[in-house]
């Protein structure tokens, strides 16, 4: 049974310019998938939006404020000539040529206009509880549209209070760009945005502690953030890497003993612990958000108290103990392509049943 797609992207930045952080590489991945299983899939995006193999629509507009930038009672902002306001008049002309219409946008006003549309919505949240106002048409939507709400993981639906009623797809990626490394070097490895929320002075203080080089890949998004850090640690044995391409990163990656996955807030998943499993890399994480679902204790990691350094130091100390191809099979039988989109399949098919 094949379908005809259209995918909503984000509003706050065209499709590769890295605006949209993990969610641009969840669209281009699963919209390949759908398309290598025979549906048919166009991209909604804003203007400036490019893909080597996908069919895109580049919509003109004004991009949408992040909404992490925003604080939990603010209420919703659309500037004049809203790209994210153009994107959805244009569903609304073609609606009637798909048979499902999924949003990628953490945004208030694709969720308002599902009872408006005569084609059906699924939206993929693509993060945490962050604002009130969101929240409030998350969970009414969820009630209407039962089944239309799609999460990363449990714990990210939980921040929603919508544990049941809404369809877990985890996360998958292409795990063929991911090469296997069985002999590591003696550094550990932080990935991510440079920023406060993900807690990169906790591995730099770890990286002291034990005396164990830390490589530091990632955009330098808070620029006075890591600033601090260095002062803070001046003689911690830290390499900044640079933000590197995929193929590049997971080739560093690869070669370390483990990840520090230690964000401050609840990660709806957690995608660089998937490519440091794909890697064989072990993962040593805060007990917090999507990451609690993705770790499995002293198999292919350790999950240790949020915030707690000495827990990281300790479970350091505990890494010869995991075997690194449990780890890539972690991910070759959770978080592949394949194993992704036959969740996400089977989430579109039970929509369309309705
Ligand atoms: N903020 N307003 C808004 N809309 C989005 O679609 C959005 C966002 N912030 C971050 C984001 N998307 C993605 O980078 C993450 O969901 C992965």
């Amino acid at each position: 049974m094949y379908h005809k797609l259209l995918f909503m992207s984000t509003p706050i930045g065209s499709l590769g310019s890295g605006l949209g952080g993990g969610v641009e590489l969840t669209i281009s991945n699963i919209a390949k998938e759908m398309l290598r299983r025979g549906h048919q899939v166009k991209i909604v995006a804003p203007q400036g939006s490019i893909s080597s193999s996908l069919p895109i629509k580049e919509i003109p507009g004004e991009l949408q404020i992040p909404a992490q930038n925003q604080t939990r009672t603010e209420p919703i902002f659309i500037p004049k000539n809203s790209v994210l306001a153009n994107m959805w008049d244009y569903a609304r002309q073609v609606q009637a040529d798909y048979d499902l219409i999924v949003n990628f946008a953490y945004d208030w006003l694709p969720l308002y206009l599902t009872p408006f549309f005569n084609t059906p919505i699924a939206h993929l949240i693509s993060m945490g509880s962050l604002t009130d106002v969101m929240d409030q048409i998350i969970e009414q939507i969820a009630t209407q549209f039962t089944g239309t709400i799609g999460v990363h993981s449990q714990t990210q639906a939980a921040t929603f209070k919508l544990e049941q009623q809404c369809t877990c797809l985890l996360n998958g990626m292409d795990l063929s760009i991911y090469q296997f490394c069985n002999q590591p070097s003696y550094n550990l490895a932080w990935v991510g945005r440079i920023a406060p929320e993900k807690g990169l002075e906790d591995a730099v203080a770890s990286a002291k502690i034990t005396g164990i080089p830390l490589k530091i890949f990632g955009l330098k998004q808070d620029e006075t953030y890591w600033q601090k850090i260095c002062q803070d640690y001046p003689d911690a044995p830290i390499e900044y890497m640079g933000f590197l391409p995929t193929v590049e990163l997971q080739q560093q990656l690869g070669k370390c003993l483990a990840l520090l996955v230690t964000p401050r807030w609840v990660e709806a998943f957690g995608n660089v612990a998937i490519e440091a499993l794909a890697c064989g890399v072990p993962l040593i994480a805060y007990h917090r958000g999507g990451l609690t679902e993705i770790v499995q204790e002293g198999k292919t990691g350790f999950l240790v108290e949020p915030d707690s350094v000495q827990g990281l130091v300790e479970a350091i100390k505990h890494l010869d103990e995991i075997d690194r191809y449990a780890c890539r099979q972690q991910a070759e039988t959770n978080y592949s392509l394949e194993a992704m989109g036959d969740r996400v399949e089977q989430w579109f098919q039970k929509i369309l049943k309705k």
